[in-house]
């Protein structure tokens, strides 16, 4: 375990070139490698807390100067980690943020691990865990809801609430331990019964945040959606105009497209992968069949298809064929060319694929494009249910505990129903009360602690 007693420093902004960069430095050595490093324009006097000083970088070896920097101490408690943190904006050029960095690190500091300003922060109080998740979540964000989500998670939305389920588990504790001690004068019955809803209570509580997990999910990691269908009924042609440029190539040629092409586009804060298929056909030819059996590869693992048919031919074997490979999944059956004439009708399909509706398209032209977005937004979140939460589960490890929870609960109401068994049920509890503080990471081991910052980028 790394300690805190020693001063940690990073870059905090990415590689490459930009306006200015910042170097990061936290932990007790912090004003030292100031006093040390910086050279101020005007000489102030002592530095002063959360100030911005213009000035210098000087290596102390050879008196030249490293960067013209502006620089801000923050002594602790107040800044990010809860220790003294100096942020010294540079120049946003690499190999300056680099040499800014070293001369830090010459005089004193280390280079600090992926995410250990931000554990720092966890271990100082400053955040709780699911707030130092939300920070990696915030950053990563792929659309504005997703970054809203995180945004409300880091703010303490999320803790919030878990909070408050903790503070009436704990007094449900208190009260089916008084009445443990109470037993033998048969006072335990009354309690017991109130007990029993208490607890019931805060399951519908925490049912109802582990129902906006699915919506979560789908906010932070997005939707997997493959399009496929036979050769040339306008799979590129769909796949460009649900991107808005020309991305895959388009002929009238059939077995055009023979590698597969991911991109993601926004639909209604939902980052939505798009993969662009082979068309699906029997082929003797070597590099087309590698490209059909990608397509059943990708369909494996989608979370939703969207079986392209072309409206201006009759249906084949190969468009039955493709359907009936996709019986399982989520499926958006659409209906390409509707510009041209028809030549397949709306009860011809549904004979051959009863529970989808069939959505007219022209990829070509962008007819029906709105409502097949509305068609996968609404597939994907099921009818738009709790889509405007407050608060939102987005996290798979904060889902699990809670679950966890949710069983120690029902455990413990089993018992608390079996009067004789409040001793059990108290145990329960405590166990439930266990799982809870993983969230917020009041019971979290080091190795979970390690594996979720090991996820951070260094300087965060
Ligand atoms: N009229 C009309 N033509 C379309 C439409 N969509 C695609 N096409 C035409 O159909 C032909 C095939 O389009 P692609 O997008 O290449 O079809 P694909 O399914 O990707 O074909 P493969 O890659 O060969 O499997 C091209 O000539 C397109 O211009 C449409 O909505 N209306
Ligand atoms: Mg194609």
């Amino acid at each position: 375990m790394l300690t805190k007693d020693d001063t940690i420093a990073a870059i905090a902004t990415p590689h490459g070139v930009g306006g200015i960069g910042i170097v990061r430095v936290s932990g007790p050595d912090a004003e030292e490698i100031c006093r040390t490093l910086f050279r101020p324009t005007a000489d102030t006097g002592p530095l002063r807390n959360r100030y911005l000083y213009h000035g210098d970088i000087i290596s102390p070896e050879t008196g030249s100067i490293i960067d013209e920097v502006l620089l801000t101490l923050m002594r602790r408690p107040h800044s990010y980690t809860g220790e003294d943190t100096l942020e010294i904006n540079c120049h946003g050029g690499y190999l300056v943020l680099q040499a800014v960095l070293n001369e830090v690190i010459k005089a004193g500091a280390r280079p600090a691990e992926p995410g250990e300003f931000t554990r720092r922060a966890y271990l100082n109080n400053r955040l709780d865990l699911s707030q130092a998740e939300a920070v990696t979540d915030l950053i990563t964000a792929k659309t504005d809801r997703g970054r809203a989500l995180a945004l409300s998670s880091l703010k303490g939305k999320l803790s919030e609430k878990l909070q408050s389920i903790r503070s009436g588990l704990i007094e449900i504790l208190t009260s089916l331990e008084s009445s443990i001690d109470f037993t033998e004068e048969d006072v335990s019955l009354g309690p017991h019964r109130n007990l029993s809803k208490d607890v019931e209570d805060v399951i519908i509580r925490i049912n109802g945040i582990l129902s906006t997990y699915k919506e979560g999910k789908l906010f932070r990691d997005g939707l997997n959606v493959v399009i496929t269908g036979k050769p040339n009924v306008g799979k590129s042609s769909l796949l460009n105009r649900l991107l808005g440029e020309r991305r895959a190539i388009v002929t009238s040629v059939p077995g055009t497209t023979r590698d597969f092409i991911e991109e993601t586009i926004n639909i209604r804060g939902i980052p939505v992968k798009l993969t662009d298929t082979a068309g699906v056909r029997k082929s003797t030819e070597a590099i087309e069949k590698e490209g059909i059996k990608f397509v059943w590869e990708k369909v494996l693992a989608a979370d939703m298809v969207i079986i392209l048919i072309d409206g201006n031919t009759r249906p084949t074997e190969e468009d039955v064929e493709i359907i009936n490979r996709n019986r399982k999944k989520k499926i958006v059956l659409a209906i390409n060319k509707s510009d041209l004439p028809h030549k397949i009708t709306d009860v011809e399909l549904t004979d051959i694929i009863p529970d989808a509706e069939p959505l007219w398209i022209s990829a070509k032209y962008g007819g029906g494009i709105s409502e097949l977005k509305e068609r996968i937004y609404s597939l994907a979140s099921d009818d738009g249910e709790h889509m405007e939460s407050d608060v939102v589960l987005t996290n798979l490890r904060h889902k699990i505990s809670l679950e966890k929870t949710a069983e120690s609960l029902a455990a413990a109401k089993d018992n608390i129903s079996r009067e004789s068994a409040a001793e059990l049920a108290a145990f329960d509890i405590r166990d439930a009360l266990d799982h809870l503080g993983n969230i917020a990471g009041e019971t979290t081991n080091e190795d979970i602690l390690n594996r979720i910052f090991s996820n951070f980028c260094v300087g965060k």
